[in-house]
């Protein structure tokens, strides 16, 4: 038989179902150890990647997949996801039923905030409802990866399953921070377990755990029938990793899908999926971008991750009054960015940072609007936005005097922000 060709593209399964499908994208979580970064934002808008923030990455999965009606339920400190997703994400054209809209905790239906992510649908039930979708595909909001959420529906829908859970292999010591589960040979789910202290491992591969992203595809009336039984039950904390999946195995077709069928990017061999929880993960996620060939490609054109960004001149390196050269090596500079004199090595510099003379960074993460004075010398740093580093400050060489001003991870990397400088900033982050 005749070989065929290897795509060059992504076969898609853009169709009546991925149009028939509503997305909901819970990012109204914490993420309390991302630490300061989560002070001021909720997880999912955290700057991420340069120019990015960690929702677009969901919200683009959507969007080039074709599920293109897109909730995205807010709750902890929103205003910046909000302002975000208004700047950035209101291309979609409500004329062709396309869109994204904000579904904020607002005590419509219930005298509570939203409790548990189950919660947090349910009291959006009438607005879900009343968009009259088929299928209910439910996402995190915090995970970096690219997945075409149209092989994850065409299989739920080939299988017959009443939800799919998409799930992923990962070394079985780090399975007790998800939900983990056991599949029979159909890939049908026998058991699921949120977070277990001594998680079971995949018969056979002792080393790996099968694991739930937090991904889960809903036939539509099945998911509001269990959404109403569920807020009916006094015990339950209204969660789908601890209450409602676990409840539903033994009663409905409840299917597992895998990752690597459905992952876009599979660069490194291995499907990647980074949930960057902490600032230690926050900060390798990011670090690994300015490698000649990073794990994750930013650059496929099939598959581009959106986003809002400003209008800004374009990034700059000039030599300073002493002709000493402004430079970055191995490193993503945005737009807006001016190093003057400065040698920038292994880092990432967001929009409108500027590097005065005789500076030094490297393997850092500097956020938007961050001006870094002369002779500072940074290194393993992430620089919160706006702030102003004063001229001369070093970090990095010495963890002791460090840790006096700053947060230092167990890994060394140095957490700087506005209010550890002293610094009080009016403006959003
Ligand atoms: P966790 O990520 O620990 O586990 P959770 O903290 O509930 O679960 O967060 C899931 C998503 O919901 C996050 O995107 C978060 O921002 C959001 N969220 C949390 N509380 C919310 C609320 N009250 N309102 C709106 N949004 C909220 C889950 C599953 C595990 C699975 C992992 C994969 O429970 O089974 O393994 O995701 O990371
Ligand atoms: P963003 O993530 O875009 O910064 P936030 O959700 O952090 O947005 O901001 C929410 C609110 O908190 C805004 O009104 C913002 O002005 C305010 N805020 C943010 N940082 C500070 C700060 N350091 N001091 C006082 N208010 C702040």
């Amino acid at each position: 038989t005749q070989q065929s060709p290897q795509p060059n593209y992504y076969p898609r399964f853009v169709s009546a179902i991925t149009r028939n499908t509503l997305a909901l994208i819970l990012a109204g979580g914490r993420g309390t150890r991302l630490k300061h970064l989560t002070d001021w934002r909720a997880k999912p808008a955290v700057p991420f990647g340069g120019k990015f923030r960690i929702i677009d990455f969901a919200l683009s999965n959507c969007v080039n997949s074709g599920v293109r009606r897109i909730g995205v339920v807010t709750q902890y400190k929103a205003q910046s996801l909000i302002r975000h997703i208004q700047r950035g994400w209101s291309f979609l054209d409500g004329r062709f039923k396309e869109f994204v809209e904000l579904l904020p905790a607002q005590q419509r239906t219930e005298e509570t905030w939203y409790q548990g992510t189950a919660d947090a649908v349910f009291q959006n039930l009438d607005i879900l409802r009343s968009h009259n979708s088929d299928y209910v595909l439910i996402l995190g909001g915090d995970h970096i990866y690219k997945m075409d959420y149209g092989r994850l529906l065409a299989e739920h829908v080939e299988k017959r399953a009443d939800l799919t859970v998409a799930c992923v292999e990962i070394p079985v010591s780090e399975a007790s921070a998800f939900g983990v589960m056991d599949v029979d040979d159909n890939w049908r789910i026998t058991a699921f377990t949120e977070k277990p202290e001594h998680p079971p491992s995949i018969p056979g591969q002792p080393d790996l755990a099968l694991v739930s992203m937090g991904i889960y595809v809903f036939n539509a009336k099945f998911l509001y029938e269990q959404l109403i039984l569920d807020h009916d039950l006094e015990h339950s904390s209204h969660d789908f990793g601890k209450d409602l999946i676990p409840s539903l195995i033994k009663n409905a077709n409840v299917y597992a899908h895998r990752f690597q069928n459905s992952c876009v990017n599979m660069a490194s061999g291995t499907p990647y999926w980074r949930d960057v929880g902490t600032v230690d993960a926050y900060w390798e996620a990011n670090i690994d971008l300015t490698t000649i060939t990073p794990d994750l490609n930013l650059y496929d054109e099939d598959w581009p991750i959106w986003t809002h960004q400003e209008q800004l001149p374009p990034a700059k390196s000039v030599f300073d009054d002493d002709n000493r050269r402004g430079q970055a090596l191995d490193s993503m500079v945005s737009g807006g960015c001016i190093i003057s004199g400065a040698t920038v090595r292994r880092s990432l510099l967001f929009s409108n940072v500027q590097v005065r003379s005789f500076g030094t960074i490297e393997d850092s993460v500097i956020l938007p609007n961050v001006d870094i004075g002369r002779h500072a010398y940074l290194k393993r740093v992430i620089i919160e936005k706006s702030c102003v580093i004063p001229e001369g400050l070093r970090v990095g060489f010495d963890r002791e005097e460090d840790q006096k001003r700053f947060y230092v991870t167990e890994n060394g990397v140095t957490l700087i922000t506005p209010e550890m400088l002293g610094q009080r900033i009016h403006q959003i982050r």
